[in-house]
């Protein structure tokens, strides 16, 4: 026996392997473009990352949401068959994300509330990737100060008119109900998941809503949804309008939503017509392995971003000089 001891049992420790460094994790940056070659000085769009998360009420997991896009990004083709060029070529620079405080979700509001502020004064366009609808409020009156005419496009199956939510009057399901307390007139387009008191709200204040039901029985009407909004315009895409067969990574999913189509040719409509200020695209709530819904939204991203360069300048904006100054 005595000739198994002593036995020192550091010996028979696995030898410790030197630890690998971790690789920092690089910035995610819109359409994976260098931030060399998209300074925010040339910049005419600036992608804001908001993970907001606090008030979802379904499926959580919209804070994964503005990386999951920037992530998928990085695989959409540069060059837009339809538009015969590439969007990013307008200029679109990528911020950090907005740091959300999970208790706190004004503080949060307010972050992206001054953040959107100061890209509005420089003449460009903030667009927020979210992170759950309660966000949109922060980027509407940030934009509001700038332009007193301001009107809202919401792309949304539900209404969010609802006054409170489960005991708040920020929840993502009382978003436009809060916009509309600031005088702003919205306009929602793929509407199918009313609450009562939402139904009240709408007939006693006459909100222009295209129901999803009907645009599936007679078609989107451009038009008419035009005719409702003002200008200029900020366009807030909850992607849930769309149907969840197309993108089912959504915070609260609806069936009978709108197609891919149908959303391109209402945005480009907007785009071309109306002078959008500032725009947003919500409620990604990635789905881990099936990356369909990311790819979705980073695509609509750059589509949208090809859509901008057609919408009216701001004004105020000054073009640097080829020649400086
Ligand atoms: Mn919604």
């Amino acid at each position: 026996m005595a000739r198994f001891l002593p036995f020192p049992l550091e010996e028979h420790l696995v030898p410790r392997p030197e630890r690998p460094r971790l690789a920092s994790p690089e910035p995610l940056l819109f359409l994976g473009v260098a931030a060399d070659d998209a300074p925010l000085a040339r910049a005419r769009v600036v992608i804001i990352p908001a993970p907001f998360d606090q008030t979802t009420s379904y499926l959580p997991g919209t804070r994964f949401g503005p990386r999951a896009i920037l992530e998928a990004s990085r695989q959409v083709e540069f060059y837009d068959e339809e538009l015969d060029r590439e969007p990013h070529e307008i200029g679109v620079a990528t911020l950090a994300e907005i740091e959300v405080q999970p208790a706190d979700i004004e503080a949060g509001l307010r972050q992206l509330e001054r953040v959107v502020a100061e890209v509005a004064a420089q003449g460009k366009i903030p667009f927020t990737l979210g992170g759950e609808h309660s966000l949109t409020l922060a980027p509407v009156g940030a934009l509001l100060g700038r332009y007193p005419g301001l009107s809202v496009l919401q792309l949304d199956a539900h209404l969010d008119l609802r006054d409170s939510y489960q005991g708040t009057k920020l929840s993502h399901a009382s978003v436009m109900r809060r916009i509309r307390d600031l005088g702003v007139p919205t306009v929602a387009v793929g509407i199918r998941s009313v609450s009562r008191e939402e139904a009240d709200y709408v007939h006693a204040e006459k909100v222009p809503v295209h129901l999803a039901r009907e645009i599936r029985a007679r078609g989107l009407d451009v038009d008419a949804v035009l005719a409702d909004l003002g200008n200029p315009v900020y366009v807030s895409v909850d992607l849930d309008a769309f149907d969840p067969a197309y993108v089912p990574g959504v915070g609260t999913p609806e069936p009978g939503g709108l197609t891919w189509d149908e959303g391109l040719r209402l945005l480009r409509a907007v785009c071309e017509r109306r002078q959008v200020v500032g725009c947003d695209i919500v409620e990604l709530c990635p789905i881990p392995g099936q990356p369909v819904s990311d790819f979705f939204a980073a695509k609509l991203a750059n589509k949208m971003i090809g859509y901008l360069g057609l919408s009216p300048e701001p004004p105020g904006r000054s073009r640097p000089s080829r020649r400086g100054a």
